[in-house]
């Protein structure tokens, strides 16, 4: 039996795989040597990601929840659907359209973001539907339309960071969160390339740096501003590229001028001679790239942090140049993807804004609806999850592909907020977190079960294909759309084929800033991918190549420049006190994905469980064992889990990896003014033994 050429079910590298079939049910993952992002290579989460199929954790019936006893219970796909539909029937008959909330997943391949989003705002007319990607990479898709107006994360090819002369890592622990990714660190390196990790912890990442910057989680935009007040010390500045290509440099350059090194090291704990160092060796550098991650960009002022780094990479005259620029490190398979369809409260397909007139009737041409029949713009993730039920908001929520029990800031309060509704529908692979609340579950095909599209980190679009049958009794969530639509009398059909679907996603995305129309299953197959933006083109023109690199020589503004923005340091929403004295961060660890409903189902990977990992002065101070419980509390709440003695963090901080129901009971749910983001990366606890 010939293996079919697939990519990996989860982060935005989308490692390029080939799937065979194994036994009865069973299946297996050999490497892809000629995908060029990966080149053959995997971490352990890909190469175990076949062992989910066949395996009793996987859920194969709907289930509903039994009014007598309360449990959940098998049923019929039609008995599910006919439920569901009913149920948002009568909600909205009562309450209005709005009382039905969508929440999406950056997992979701291209099609189900489409049609989501669609399904959305034409079958149950609702303005209230956000994702998960809101909690991802919004500060940096915020920053990057303000200054480059347009958001794609590595606006060229990832090859191209071992081209580079200096490679800046702005909270990104690229050896663990995606592994094949840091072998071109290792190939810079060899060139004579440096690397440069900027982390509250000594990673992985850091290990391959050059040089290595550890400041307070929360402080990475003072960091910018004093390097940039550096570079303009040092004449570094590229005046010629400032002028002809970017505005606004004269009131950033004003605006830096307090930020000396001796201000810097009191705001960031970053050493003087540290900062001299990094600006030193920018000063020296004909090529830089700055990338950030989510450790810069999870903050309350996330989308202020990634425009200061941004504006280091404008002031040297990087976005454009070959093998130079800014870039952000995306996460989730689709999470390019996954932002650009539709599914963000904000949004249309093909990056169209739901406020613009113009983008309204475009979309809905393409849609068969009237333009006033579209709702307006929704509420941002958190402040979705934060207004159902109790809250005041929608009474009924559906969701496609996310464990928000796990993985939303102040988790505590949002299971609240999930309890206290009329109506919770999730659709899954397994009996998450999240799924084991619903009233209604629906057994969701997995990855290498159905074709789509997905958007990997570089803006390459790929196909995933399928390569094996699903089991007997779980549907795609294309399915599931389409049936809720046709019960809930839908005016226009749902699709539920995918390549029909991403032809109508290329007519809705034409014209738009992410345009698709020019890409088709068969040339992605052929070209191994194609970076947008495509356009269709006329009959008789020869197709359009797609963008690898974008800038070089002008920007999508308005006036085709890119624009320097002032940015103000203000810091983490929350400062230690003499209550909670220490910063808590969270992230990952490299055998777990995200909130662990798939990893912590796969025998082979390593499920420690939570752990908190301190600096050996804090846990002396407070009598902690490497190993022995400690327990770390927050004003939001408090978790129990071994302490891990480590000298690679700060002092003054601690981190909790969050694939564990707990970390995110202290999360603080301060959000970004601009991206909505919540601030994960940092607030201010107490540990104790
Ligand atoms: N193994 C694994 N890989 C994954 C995922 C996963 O769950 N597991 N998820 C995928 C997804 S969706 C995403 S978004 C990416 C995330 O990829 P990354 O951004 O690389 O991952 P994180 O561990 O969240 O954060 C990166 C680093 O930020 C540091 N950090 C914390 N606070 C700060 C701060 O204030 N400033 C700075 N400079 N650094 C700080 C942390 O110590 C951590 O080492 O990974 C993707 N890949
Ligand atoms: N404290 C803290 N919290 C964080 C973060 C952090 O760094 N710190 N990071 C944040 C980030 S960057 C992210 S991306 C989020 C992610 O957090 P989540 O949104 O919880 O992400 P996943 O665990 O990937 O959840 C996806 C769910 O969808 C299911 N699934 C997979 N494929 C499909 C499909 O095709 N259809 C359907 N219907 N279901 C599917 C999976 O089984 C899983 O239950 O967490 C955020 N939360
Ligand atoms: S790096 Fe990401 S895409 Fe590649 S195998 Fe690991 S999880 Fe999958
Ligand atoms: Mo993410």
């Amino acid at each position: 039996m010939t293996a079919t050429r697939t990519h990996c079910p989860y982060c935005s590298l989308q490692c390029g795989m080939q799937v065979s079939r194994k036994g009865r049910v069973g299946i297996e993952i050999s490497a892809w040597q000629e995908f060029p992002v990966n080149e053959g290579a995997m971490c352990r989460k890909g190469w175990t990601s076949g062992e989910l199929r066949g395996s009793r954790e996987r859920l194969t019936t709907p289930m509903v929840r039994d009014r007598e006893t309360g449990e959940l219970r098998a049923a019929g796909w039609d008995e599910a659907l006919d439920l569901v539909a009913s149920r948002i029937a009568a909600l909205q008959g009562e309450h209005g359209k709005d009382t039905v909330a969508v929440f999406g997943g950056g997992g979701l391949t291209n099609e189900k973001a489409y049609q989501l989003g669609k399904f959305a705002r034409v079958a149950l007319g609702t303005s209230q539907i956000d994702y998960n990607g809101r909690w991802c990479m919004s500060s940096a898709a915020s920053a990057g339309n303000q200054a480059f107006g347009v958001d794609r994360g590595l606006p060229f090819p990832l090859a191209d960071l071992e081209q580079t002369d200096v490679l800046v890592l702005v909270g990104s622990n690229m050896a663990e969160t995606m592994p094949p990714a840091a072998r071109h660190l290792d190939r810079l390196r060899e060139r004579g390339g440096k690397v440069v990790v900027i982390d509250p912890r000594f990673t992985a990442t850091a290990e391959r740096a050059d040089l290595f910057l550890q400041p307070v989680p929360g402080t990475d935009l003072a960091l910018a501003l004093g390097v940039l007040h550096l570079l303009d010390a040092q004449g570094a500045i590229d005046e010629e590229y400032v002028a002809a290509r970017t505005t606004g440099f004269g009131d950033v350059r004003r605006s830096v001028a307090s930020w000396w090194p001796e201000r810097v090291e009191r705001t960031t704990g970053v050493a003087t001679d540290e900062l001299r160092a990094l600006a030193d060796l920018l000063t020296g550098a004909d090529r830089v790239m700055v990338l950030t991650a989510r450790g810069a960009e999870q903050h309350s002022q996330g989308t202020a942090t990634v425009l200061g780094w941004l504006n280091i990479a404008l002031a040297l005259g990087m976005p454009g140049k070959p093998y130079a620029g800014y870039g952000c490190l995306t996460g989730q398979g689709n999470g390019q993807g996954g932002r650009e369809h539709g599914q963000k409260a904000d949004q249309l397909p093909g990056y169209r804004m739901i406020d613009d007139p113009a983008a309204r009737a475009h979309v809905a041409a393409v849609w068969g609806v009237e333009p006033d029949s579209l709702p307006g713009k929704g509420r941002s993730a958190y402040e979705l999850l934060d207004s159902l039920g109790d809250g005041g908001g929608s009474k009924a929520l559906l969701v496609f592909a996310s464990n928000i029990v796990v993985s939303a800031p102040r988790a505590t309060h949002v299971t609240q907020r999930l309890e206290s509704l009329d109506l919770l529908v999730v659709c899954d692979i397994v009996m998450s977190e999240t799924a084991a609340l619903a009233d209604v579950v629906l057994p969701i095909t997995q990855w290498a079960e159905e074709s789509g599209t997905m958007t990997n980190l570089e803006g390459r679009v790929i196909l995933r294909q399928q390569a094996i049958a699903p089991p007997e009794g779980v549907r795609s969530d294309l399915d599931v759309i389409e049936g809720l639509a046709t019960r809930l009398g839908s005016p226009v059909a749902f699709p539920t084929d995918p390549e029909e679907i991403f032809a109508e996603l290329g007519r809705a995305s034409a014209g738009g800033k992410a345009d698709y129309s020019g890409i088709t299953y068969a040339r992605i197959t052929d070209e191994m991918g194609v970076f947008w933006p495509c356009p269709a083109v006329g009959p008789g023109e020869a197709a359009h190549p797609g963008t690898p690199r974008m800038f070089d020589d002008s920007f999508p503004t308005p006036d085709g420049r890119a624009r320097f923005l002032v940015q103000e340091f203000v810091g983490a929403a929350e400062q230690p006190d003499a209550s909670y004295p220490v910063h808590l961060t969270t992230g990952r660890v490299l055998a777990q994905y995200q909130s662990g409903a798939q990893t912590r189902r796969i025998k082979g990977l390593t499920d420690e469980g939570a752990f908190v990992e301190l600096h050996p002065m804090l846990a002396d101070r407070i009598g902690a064992h490497d190993g022995a419980l400690v327990v770390v509390r927050t004003r939001r709440g408090e978790m129990k889990a071994p302490a891990r003695i480590v000298t690679t963090i700060r002092p003054d901080t601690v981190f909790i990896p969050f694939h564990w129901v707990g970390a995110n009971r202290l999360t603080n749910d301060a959000l970004d003014p601009s991206s909505r983001m919540p601030e994960f990366k940092v607030c201010a606890a107490e540990v104790l033994v």
